[in-house]
């Protein structure tokens, strides 16, 4: 184990070593997408230059050495979210692609007529668009949990819209736009008290948290590569064994059958089952490397020192005129969303570019939020484990000339 030195930390991003603008980068989108470290550069560049060939087909030594490390990265991915079993750990596109496979699957063989699915009023649109379209085609009703105006979510709601007819919760680990930390084990263990499988889209708690499936006890648990120092493109499913073993495939095609004849097709085991097609081999190869990557810092000092950077931040920027701070739950991850009175918020984000700034503007995905809180967009500057004071400092100082331009 290393100590965390963020100084020491960035030079492992060489990418962070620029100017935009004429000024230097300060990268705050990182609840976007994050930056990627050598180490999982160069696990691409060494696959693609040493070992690379197709998966579980070929017998030959390059199939050989990359289906291993392929295979390898499903432990890796493994032990990253202490699932029990490697057979729990499907390879997907992203956290939209995990919520899709379980919604589309779970939803054709368990949810029917008159059900509902339970959702919160924080949830991405990957967290929300797929229930819909289970919704529509089961002829099920989704049900929505309110939060209140610090984002945090009504648990007091949330057990009262539990119903005989809830056939599953899914809900969001971390906010991408408020930051609120759900408190996630307690809303299984309310759901579970009443048989309810649950859904955590964890996209925005994995790059962040220590995250333990089986403490959690959650049914399904859903990651993206990209936003957790891995390449686009890839992401994780986790889900128990018996719950993954009920359901259905999602797609039909290579390596996913066991016997096809024109009358009838047989499927394989999980994960394979999951994964049809040939995979994307080196983006499940470099999340390993982003795994390794975070498994050199003791569990909670990374979520430690990014959470120390957002209260550094929260205090500034609630200090400048004219600013609403937007999600100010007790628990948050490491986002910081505010709309300045008078500017809209990609006239924020545009001005804070010209400073070297680089933050995200819009609705976020998350546009029943918006209605929520009664604004039609809003600027967030999320951090990572390589951003610092010093950058905290010129975000500040990039908003400062927002107001006082605009005041
Ligand atoms: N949020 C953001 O800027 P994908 O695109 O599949 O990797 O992740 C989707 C997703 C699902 N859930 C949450 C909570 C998310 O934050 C995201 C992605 C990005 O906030 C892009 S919209």
């Amino acid at each position: 184990m290393t100590a965390f030195n963020a100084e020491r930390v960035r030079e492992d991003f060489p990418i962070l070593r620029q100017s935009v603008h004429g000024k230097p980068l300060v990268y705050l989108d990182n609840a976007a997408s994050t930056q990627k470290p050598k180490s999982v550069v160069e696990a691409l560049s060494r696959l693609y230059s040493h070992d690379y060939a197709n998966i579980h087909r070929g017998l030959h030594a390059l199939s050989e050495r990359t289906t291993k490390l392929y295979e390898d990265a499903r432990e890796k991915a493994r032990a990253f979210v202490n699932a029990k079993d490697a057979r729990e750990i499907v390879f997907v596109r992203g956290t939209t692609e995990a919520i899709n496979l379980v919604a589309s699957s779970f939803g054709r063989k368990f949810v029917k007529s008159g059900d509902e699915i339970l959702i919160t009023a924080m949830e991405h649109h990957s967290n929300l668009v797929p229930w819909q379209f289970v919704c529509e085609e089961r002829g099920a009703t989704l049900k929505v949990v309110p939060i209140d105006d610090r984002g945090e979510l009504d648990l007091e709601a949330f057990e009262k819209l539990l119903s005989p007819k809830t056939r599953i919760v899914a809900v969001t680990h971390v906010s991408n736009t408020l930051g609120t930390i759900n408190p996630v084990k307690e809303i299984v263990r309310l759901a579970h008290a009443r048989g309810v499988p649950v859904l955590v889209d964890g996209a925005q708690a994995t790059p962040h948290l220590p995250i333990d499936v089986q403490d959690l006890d959650c049914d399904f648990y859903a990651l993206s590569g990209h936003k957790m120092y891995g390449p686009s493109g890839i992401g994780i499913l986790y889900g128990k064994l018996d719950r993954l073993n009920a359901l259905p495939p999602y797609q039909g095609g290579g390596e996913m059958i066991r016997v096809v004849t024109f009358e009838k097709s047989t499927y394989a085991d999980v994960p394979a089952r999951f994964e049809a097609g040939t995979p994307n081999i080196a983006g499940a190869i470099g999340l390993g490397a982003s795994f390794d990557y975070l498994r050199q810092w003791k569990p909670g000092e990374v979520a430690r020192y990014e959470s120390e950077l957002l209260g550094y931040a929260t205090k500034q920027v609630s200090g400048i005129p004219g600013v609403r701070l937007i999600g100010t739950a007790r628990e948050k991850g490491p986002v910081l969303s505010f709309v300045i009175k008078g500017v809209h918020a990609h006239d924020v984000g545009t001005i804070l570019d010209q400073e070297g700034v680089a933050v995200r503007a819009g609705h976020l995905c998350t546009q029943p939020l918006m209605e929520r809180f009664g604004v039609p967009a809003l600027t967030r500057a999320s951090f990572g484990l390589y951003n610092t004071r010093e950058e905290v400092d010129l975000l500040v100082c990039g908003i400062r000339k927002v107001s006082e331009v605009f005041a």
